[in-house]
């Protein structure tokens, strides 16, 4: 029997999967880690908004964050400590019609690929990046990292950190061109979800700085936030989160925020007790920097050839022509 082409093109569009579909291998994460709870909020994105599997890429850098594309069976890429960020941005250059996810720790975006997330986000390609925010070196056993509290003790500060922590929401509020910034507590599933949602749907660079618990060396951290719900304050707008009625009931401290306001955002960015959740900033109009260079459009074996061809030509000492 003979499967004609409009019978493999429909049997294409109405694939659906599962979560399972989406689920790599085993996580080896400590128990209570809150990239357990990322991890189940982007499965979940995958099915719902029926990601092609063989279309999604996850790009990471390294630490245990960056562990997060083994646990996705989708493509990914566990790169080099600080440059998910560039590799992501070549693959959409490359690739525009991929679904592109970048999965970076604190030590990884903030430290030492610092650099990289300036320039990322005011590039704004179409990423949906996750900041897995747990205020330490998690993989290296224990050192203070840039958004690491004063105070902290950890085996590089053992008196205790001497720096106010980095904020990342308010340097990237303060970057040009930037379009999508949201925060999250890991403890709160329902609204990673819809947040890690809101970014996906983004048209540009969806920065989402998850607040991670890291039972394993911070126990204590998150603590006081979880044990009292007022410390929490959920952001609402009819462009930004909504809360379900059974979460409303518990998180009582809210207050309505226009994501438009980057005025208002960068104010609400620096608060840090209470911990503003939600969508703090969503410019969908920003141009992306993929689009203006047209990327995939030379992507072509024939393209890349004829045009290194064209840029040797250009140096190219050539005989003279004695006749
Ligand atoms: C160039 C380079 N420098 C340092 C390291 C060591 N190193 C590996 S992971 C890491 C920090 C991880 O912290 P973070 O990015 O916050 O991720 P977490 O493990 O907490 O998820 C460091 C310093 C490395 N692998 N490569
Ligand atoms: S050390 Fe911390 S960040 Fe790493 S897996 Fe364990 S709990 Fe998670």
């Amino acid at each position: 029997m003979t499967t004609s082409v409009t019978d493999c093109v429909l049997r294409l569009y109405n694939e659906r999967h599962e979560l399972e579909d989406y689920q790599g291998g085993v996580p080896r994460w400590c128990s209570g880690c809150g990239d357990n709870a990322i991890l189940a909020a982007v499965q979940r994105l995958c099915r719902d908004q029926e990601l092609r599997p063989e279309k999604t890429v996850f790009v990471s850098g390294i630490g245990c964050s960056s562990r997060f594309p083994h646990y996705m069976k989708t493509y990914g890429f566990h790169s080099i400590h600080g440059r998910a960020l560039p590799i992501a941005e070549g693959l959409k250059m490359a690739r525009p019609d991929l679904h592109v996810f970048v999965n970076t720790g604190d030590g990884d975006c903030c430290s030492i690929g610092a650099a990289h997330w300036i320039h990322a986000l005011r590039y704004n390609m179409k990423l949906t990046v996750i900041l897995h925010d747990n205020q330490v070196y998690g993989l290296t056993k224990k050192q203070a990292s840039p958004t690491s509290p004063i105070g902290l003790k950890s085996n590089t500060t053992p008196r205790g950190a001497y720096l106010d922590g980095l904020n990342p929401l308010t340097v990237t509020l303060g970057v040009q061109n930037v379009s999508f910034v949201a925060q999250v507590v890991d403890w709160i599933p329902e609204l990673v979800y819809q947040t890690v949602t809101a970014a996906f749907k983004h048209p540009g660079f969806s920065f989402v700085r998850v607040i991670q618990r890291c039972p394993e060396w911070l126990p204590d951290l998150h603590e006081p936030f979880m044990k009292d719900p007022s410390r929490v304050q959920l952001l609402t707008h009819e462009h930004g989160l909504q809360p379900s009625e059974a979460l409303t009931r518990t998180y009582k401290n809210r207050v309505v925020h226009d994501p438009s306001d980057l005025d208002a955002a960068r104010r609400i960015a620096s608060v840090t007790d209470p911990i503003p959740v939600g969508l703090l900033y969503w410019n969908p109009e920003v141009p992306r920097y993929e689009r203006t260079r047209g990327a995939g459009k030379l992507r072509t074996p024939d393209g890349i050839r004829t045009g290194l061809e064209a840029e040797l030509d250009k140096f190219t000492i050539w005989p003279r022509d004695e006749s």
